[in-house]
C-alpha cells in the first residue's frame, strides 16, 4: 500500500516567471511526478502564456500539468487537470466541463469534505495545512487525527499532503497515511531545487 508516492510541485507566483521556468526545468530533470500552476495574481494573458510554457516543459519530462482554480485557462491551453479548493468551482460542475478524461483535484480539510469530493468525481484530494506556512494565508494546520479521518473515509484515490512539507518534517507518521506531497517553497525557495527534489524522492520512494 502507499508505494510509489508522488512529489507534486506548485509553482511559486512570488518567483518571476523567467527564473520559475528555469527552476521548474531543474525540477522535472531531478523527477517530479506532478506540476501544478498556481497563480491567483497574475492577469488572464498572463496565466494563458506562463502555463502554456509550462505545459510544453512538462510534457517533454512526461509530467502531467495541472492548473490551480481557473478552469477557462485549463481549457484554453488543453491542460491535463484543474485543482478546486472549497471556493472554487463546484467540482462536479468541473468536471462536466472538462470531460471524464482531465485530472480533478480538490482540496478537502475533513472527512465530510473529503465524501463529498469523491462523490463528485475528484480523482485526488489535496490535505492541509499539515505544517506552518507562509505560502498561503488564512490556513488552518490539520492534525495528524483528522488526516487519519479523512484517509479512512478516502480508500481509492490518492491523498496529497500540503502546507509548510519540508524533507525534515515528512516523517513516517505522514509517510504511511500519505499517497504523495505537493511542495511549493521547501523545493523552490531554496538555493538547489535538485537537491531538494532528490531529498524527497528519497523518502517519498523509499517505502515501496
Ligand atoms: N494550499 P508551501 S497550503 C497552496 O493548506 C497551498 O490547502 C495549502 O506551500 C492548503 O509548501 C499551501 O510553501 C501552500 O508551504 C503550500
Amino acid at each position: 500500500m502507499n508505494s510509489n508516492k508522488q512529489l507534486y510541485l506548485v509553482t511559486d507566483h512570488r518567483i518571476p516567471f523567467d527564473l520559475l521556468e528555469k527552476k521548474v526545468k531543474l525540477c522535472l530533470e531531478a523527477g517530479i511526478d506532478v506540476l501544478q500552476y498556481r497563480n491567483k495574481y497574475a492577469d488572464t494573458r498572463v496565466q494563458y502564456e506562463e502555463s502554456s510554457r509550462l505545459k510544453k516543459l512538462c510534457h517533454e519530462f512526461g509530467v502531467p500539468f495541472i492548473i490551480n482554480d481557473r478552469i477557462d485557462v485549463a481549457l484554453s491551453i488543453d491542460a491535463d487537470g484543474i485543482h478546486l479548493g472549497q471556493s472554487d468551482m463546484p467540482l462536479d460542475i468541473a468536471r462536466q466541463l472538462l470531460g471524464p478524461d482531465k485530472l480533478l483535484g480538490a482540496s478537502v480539510h475533513n472527512s465530510q469534505e473529503a465524501y463529498d469530493a469523491i462523490k463528485a468525481g475528484a480523482d485526488h484530494v489535496g490535505v492541509g495545512a499539515l505544517f506552518h506556512t507562509s505560502t498561503k494565508v488564512n490556513t488552518k494546520l490539520i492534525s495528524l487525527i483528522v488526516l487519519e479521518e479523512i484517509r479512512a473515509t478516502i480508500k481509492d484515490i490518492p491523498i496529497y499532503g500540503i502546507g509548510g512539507i519540508t524533507p525534515n518534517n515528512l516523517t513516517s507518521e505522514y509517510l504511511k497515511i500519505l499517497d504523495g506531497a505537493a511542495i511549493i517553497s521547501a523545493i523552490l525557495n531554496c538555493s538547489n531545487p535538485t537537491t531538494e527534489v532528490k531529498k524527497f524522492n528519497a523518502l517519498l520512494k523509499k517505502q515501496n
